[in-house]
């Protein structure tokens, strides 16, 4: 495990659109409990700010109230930068200007924190959870970039492209990670397929439930009802979802039933930016079916993980079906071991911070 020169106070800044274990934070929260294990696990000392709520063990949290900040997938693209008087984003800034940390780490997708990277002496790296979405933040970002780059991370290369070349050229690619103990290899699937993620029109459920009808076997939907009139549109095109419905899983519930599926179905409908289901399945052993789009066309190796078909090809993704005995499983438990571990991930991540600490050095 590559070591910082010294110990450093790091301050990771949660994303303001929920409290850590709402849910809200979707794969957020996930990418935040493993950066700060793996930060500890480097002998860094780590302080998190995030909103009043906010469930983190093992770590100095700092709650903060304040008004949510609305999610940026609701905005339009030319929306003009909102924050809600009283909002919570604001607030947990001035309480992290007020800590004395040598280095601080942002996950919120919003403008406020990257705006801010010039007039701290101290420096705050970004690490970015989505594609492109709103001008604004285009903007900002590409303000942070112009001046210092090296403070600016996201998860694959397709979401950085979605910024365009040279954003993608400068900024640094880390990938995700997971803790695979939590998730247990199951050989013998059964005669289902499954499909994991919020229930959200970005997502493509209706895409999956097409190939389960077309193929013949049910499909095991796991994921949060993000948007309940949506799901009524689903529950009305396709009689049987309700049926198939298994839930906001628990990770312990999720892997066990997401692991004895004959493959998992990926049918994003915007450029994911990286596809935390897709590690998970292969943690699991299971097959992954995906359209060749964003986050999952980069993680899923044809003819050994999974298959990529076309966009939109639900026909393709119904073929790939048949296809799946070719894949061996213990291949794909063995891929997410060697690429997702907590390990390999933290090295990436390691990196990224000596890159940066030098700054941290040279500033302090
Ligand atoms: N929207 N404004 C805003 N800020 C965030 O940090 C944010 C978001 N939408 C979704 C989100 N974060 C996370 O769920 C991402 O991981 C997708």
């Amino acid at each position: 495990m590559p070591h910082l020169a010294s110990p450093l106070h790091i301050v990771c800044v949660s994303t303001p659109v929920g409290a850590l274990g709402s849910g809200l934070g979707g794969g957020v929260e996930l990418t935040l409990a493993n950066l700060v294990s793996v930060l500890q696990q480097q002998g860094q000392r780590v302080t998190v700010v995030a909103p009043a709520g906010s469930v983190l063990p093992g770590v100095e949290l700092i709650q903060v109230a304040g008004v949510l900040q609305p999610i940026a997938q609701n905005q339009d693209r030319h929306a003009p930068i909102t924050l809600p008087v009283g909002n919570v984003l604001s607030r947990m800034w001035q309480v992290v200007q007020a800590q004395p940390w040598d280095l601080a780490i942002n996950l919120a997708y919003d403008w406020l924190p990257l705006y801010l990277t010039p007039f701290f002496d101290r420096p705050v790296l970004h690490l970015i959870s989505m594609g492109s979405l709103l001008d604004y933040l285009d903007e900002v970002l590409a303000q942070v970039c112009a001046t210092a780059p090296q403070r600016v991370a996201m998860h694959s290369r397709a979401q950085a492209m979605t910024f365009g070349e040279t954003i993608a050229q400068q900024v640094t690619i880390l990938g995700n990670g997971l803790d695979l103990r939590q998730y247990e290899f199951c050989p013998d699937p059964q005669p289902v397929l499954g499909w994991v993620g919020r229930i959200a029109p970005e997502k493509g459920l209706p895409d999956a439930l097409a190939v389960a009808r077309q193929t013949g076997y049910p499909l095991r939907i796991m994921g949060k009802i993000a948007d309940p009139d949506y799901w009524q549109d689903i529950c009305r095109q396709f009689p049987e979802a309700p049926h198939y419905y298994q839930g906001f899983l628990s990770t312990h519930e999720l892997q066990k039933r997401l692991g004895s599926c004959l493959a998992l179905l990926v049918t994003p409908h915007w450029v994911e930016a990286f596809g935390n289901v897709v590690m998970e399945a292969l943690a699991c052993g299971v097959p992954v079916l995906s359209y060749a789009l964003g986050g999952p066309a980069e993680l899923v190796r044809a003819g050994e993980t999974g298959w990529l078909v076309p966009p939109g090809d639900v026909a393709g993704l119904a073929a790939a079906v048949a296809q799946v005995g070719q894949i061996d499983r213990r291949r794909c438990r063995q891929v997410a071991e060697q690429e997702f571990s907590l390990t390999a991930w933290g090295e990436r991540v390691a990196t990224w911070l000596r890159r940066n600490q030098s700054a941290a050095a040279g500033d302090a």
